[in-house]
Formats: structure tokens, sequence, C-alpha cells
């Protein structure tokens, strides 16, 4: 007998990358339910190389006897409709910003943070990180275990899909339009996008960051330590698929490279593409569709006391959202936290 499963915001790039995570990785599910808005009703959405699922709306859906949901329709719809499912007994995994910081609801990259599942029946929610977060909490992980992340300086390369579907058609509509003399308005973003470069990602906060990054410090003090000081630069890049990043590591204690790539090659969820010659590290285009966070360009940072520098690559909407969410589900299975309703 398997679980119940609801994905929540199947439409989206994110929903249909977990239905397609869900079919993959054969999730222990006897039923999926696909929901949207009540406008993307009615539509089909794959699952899996055979089947196909009538979306159904998600206002007027009951939760009961839902094990657990996969929620990615953005905040605000989570903010109403996660604690709805979540008080009808369906245990949430939530992509949105929404609920990550609240104290009581936990922020988890599996191969980071795992323990911290066992706080997760106080709101029946667990958070889903901000994609630019995961990738560098996955690599920085093995790193802080032997000589302790004191400071991160870290400058993101973000693919348009983080931003969804419109976002990827506005990237591709206006390359087109540059060739045909016809440069669309930018709608998605606030300035051209193609063959340009944005530093610009989420709103403005008051210091003259942006949310995006400021997500990447809070999130990474909550996952991996409270203590470590991150400053962020996020930037759009006219990518469709892959977020990149150049981080910059401050160790408490000396860390050697050959010490960083041991335990790299040995860490979960990574993988080490690191030669120091044309082409010998992971790009975007490369890794697209893939599982792992990959790892290159490492390198020793001498103008700190124990610094390293590496670049780090990872599909957004897989390890960044659709692939993490899915594992929380399968380690809260691992550790029987979740018992079938249907039973
Ligand atoms: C982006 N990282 O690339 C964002 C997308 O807080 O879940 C995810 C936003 C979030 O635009």
């Amino acid at each position: 007998m398997g679980y119940r499963v609801a994905v929540v915001g199947a439409t989206g790039a994110v929903g249909r990358e977990m239905l397609k995570t869900l079919a993959e990785r054969e999730f222990p599910a006897d039923e999926v339910i696909a929901l949207a808005s009540g406008r993307s009703a009615g539509q089909e959405v794959s699952f899996g190389e055979k089947a196909v699922l009538k979306v159904q709306n998600l206002e007027k859906f009951d939760f009961t006897g839902v094990d657990i949901g996969l929620f990615s329709p953005g905040a605000a719809v989570s903010a109403v409709h996660a604690p709805r499912a979540a008080a009808a007994g369906c245990v949430v995994i939530d992509n949105t910003s929404h609920f990550r910081m609240e104290p009581d609801v936990p922020l988890v990259v599996p191969e980071v943070n795992p323990h911290a599942l066992r706080h997760f029946r106080k709101r029946n929610i667990i958070a889903n990180p901000n994609c630019s977060t995961i990738q560098m909490v996955v690599a920085l992980k093995p790193l802080h275990d032997i000589a302790r992340v004191k400071r991160v300086v870290v400058a993101t390369y973000q693919s348009v899909s983080g931003a969804g579907k419109e976002a990827m058609d506005e990237l591709w509509s206006q390359t087109r339009g540059v060739f045909v003399n016809d440069s669309p308005k930018p709608e998605q973003f606030t300035k051209q996008i193609a063959f340009n470069v944005i530093p610009h990602i989420d709103r403005f906060l008051e210091d003259g960051s942006t949310k995006e990054e400021w997500k990447m410090a809070v999130e990474t003090r909550k996952i991996l330590d409270p203590d470590i000081a991150v400053i962020a630069t996020c930037v759009r890049v006219p990518v469709f698929i892959g977020h990149a990043e150049a981080v910059h590591v401050e160790f408490e204690r000396p860390i050697t490279e050959q010490q960083a790539w041991e335990a790299l090659r040995a860490a979960p969820g990574v993988t080490v593409l690191d030669r120091r010659d044309d082409g010998g590290y992971a790009t975007p285009v490369e890794i697209a569709g893939e599982d792992p966070v990959y790892v290159s360009r490492l390198r020793r940072d001498p103008t700190v006391p124990h610094g390293l520098a590496f670049w780090c690559v990872a599909d957004n909407l897989r390890k960044g959202a659709a692939l993490n969410a899915v594992q929380i589900a399968e380690e809260l299975v691992r550790q029987g936290a979740i018992e079938r309703k249907a039973a």
C-alpha cells in the first residue's frame, strides 16, 4: 500500500518537475493528484512516460486522506492552502518562501540537516529552501564539517526558469526579437534579459540588498549554522535552466585543497568536475536535467587566513526545487514518520 500524494501548482515549471521526479524515482505512491488554480483545472499534465493526470481545482479540493502535499503554487497561494492541507492531516512540503523562516517550520536539505525533520509535526509543514541556497549548502556542508565556515561571499548566475515559465518564454521571445529587429518590452524582468545580465532578483530591501540575497544569508544560517556570515549578489543571466555560483569561503580552521576535494567527492549529492584545463568544469547547459550539485574551479583564496573559492552549478528546477522536495518526502518515509491514511 503506497501513499496518496498531491502536487499543488502542477502546471508550473516546478510542479511539472515534481511530477516527473516522483515518477522517475518511483516514489511509493498509490495515487498522485495534480492541483492548480481554477484557471488551470481540467488541463492535463504528464506523470512519467505513460500517465496523464487531469488537473483539479485547488480551491475546491479537500485534503482529507492525502498523506503528502508537494506545494509550489506561489507564496500567496501556499499561505492560504498549505495550512488548510496541514490541518486536514496532509504533510506539506512547501517550495515557496512563505514559511521558510518561521521557527517552528523545518527548512530542510536532506544531505545537510535531515535531523531538522524531527520537529515537522508542530505545523505539519516543511519548507523547501530557495534554489540558490540549496546548491550552496550542499557544497558547503562537507567543508564545514572539516574546518567550520566563518564567512561566505557569493555571486550567483541564475537562470530564468527560477522566475517561472513566462520568464523562460520572455528570454526566448526577446532573443528571437533581437534578430528580427523587434525587441518586446520586458515584462517578467525589469530590463531586457536577452544578451544581458540583471543584478536584481526578487524585491529590494531597505539596506540595498535584494530579498533573494537576504534569503541566501538567513536560509544558510537556519540550515547549516547560525554563526555563518553570508554576503550575496544575485544576478539573473540569459540561461534557461541551471544556476551557477562563484563561492568564496573563509574558514575558522586550516583546510587544504586536497582535503576539500576528498570531502566533496565523498559527499552525498555532490559531483566534483574539476580538471584544471580547457572545459574541465561544469556549466548549466551540460547539467540541466541532472540531480547532483557540481563543484568545479576549487582553489585556495590567499586573500584571507583560511580561504577557498569554488564554482558550483545545479539544475535549479531539480535539486533547487522538485528533487529536494521529493527527497524530503523520501527521508520522511525512510524515517517512518508518515503513516499511510488509506491503510
Ligand atoms: C529565482 N531563486 O531564481 C528564485 C526562485 O524563494 O522560492 C525561487 C524563489 C523562492 O528567481
